[in-house]
């Protein structure tokens, strides 16, 4: 029997390595302001908003800003982050994502992304994946962000399933907190011990069967 009915994907880290980008275009900003972070640091940065993020960033150059100079810097980052999206190819795909979204598909289980970015779109149509998705939220659909449950209850409600019969695969701390708050299921992608109150931890989707999401 089916027990679960929806899966909702994050998509930096879980579908796509974005975080290689985000961590290039937020350095080159901590540099032109004479400081540096380490790609330990950038971990942090993982699942959480573009804006907070930079304040994260500037908390450990020491730096303050006025929130006019916030967005400007935002913006920048941003512009630079784009430009390195935008050469996207399906190739950059994480092993297995898409043979698990088609087995997802084969099975009749809906989809729906639940991603903190406000770029989210334009990855799933450079990557060719878009189609798989029953609905999209992203981060211009919510007003908090992970590990605030927003962003998957309203995925949830727009596929009209009810939580307990969700299960969503996350790379990040904020997000595995926000899916339990949400009273779904959750699947980490990433480390056992870092992602220790996932109900299950797999290195990648490669390693995910239907079978093992269904007996969450
Ligand atoms: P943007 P996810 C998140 O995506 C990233 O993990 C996080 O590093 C980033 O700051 C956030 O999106 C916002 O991204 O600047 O493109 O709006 O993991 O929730 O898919
Ligand atoms: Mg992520």
């Amino acid at each position: 029997m089916k027990k679960i009915n929806a899966c909702l994907f994050d998509l930096d880290g879980v579908l796509v390595d974005t975080a290689i980008y985000h961590y290039k275009a937020w350095r080159r900003l901590a540099n032109e302001l004479g400081f540096d972070f380490t790609e330990k640091d950038n971990e942090k940065l993982k699942g959480i908003s573009r804006i907070q993020s930079l304040k994260l960033i500037l908390e450990w150059g020491k730096i303050e800003k006025t929130p006019e100079e916030l967005q400007e810097l935002s913006q920048k980052k941003n512009d630079w982050y784009l430009q390195m999206i935008t050469h996207m190819q399906p190739s950059e795909l994480l092993p297995g994502s898409r043979e698990f979204l088609q087995e997802l598909k084969n099975q009749g289980i809906k989809i729906a992304l639940g991603s903190a970015s406000k770029n989210a779109i334009i990855i799933l149509d450079k990557t060719n994946i878009r189609h798989f998705f029953d609905a999209i939220v992203d981060g211009n659909m919510v007003q908090t962000s992970k590990p605030d449950p927003e962003v998957f209850l309203i995925g949830a409600k727009l596929l009209n399933v009810p939580p307990q019969q969700c299960v969503v695969i996350e790379d990040a701390i904020a997000g595995i907190e926000a899916a339990l708050t949400a009273n779904m299921k959750v699947i980490g992608i990433g480390d056992k011990v870092t992602l220790k109150k996932a109900n299950l931890v797999v290195a990648g989707l490669s390693e995910m069967t239907f079978e093992q999401l269904n007996s969450l």
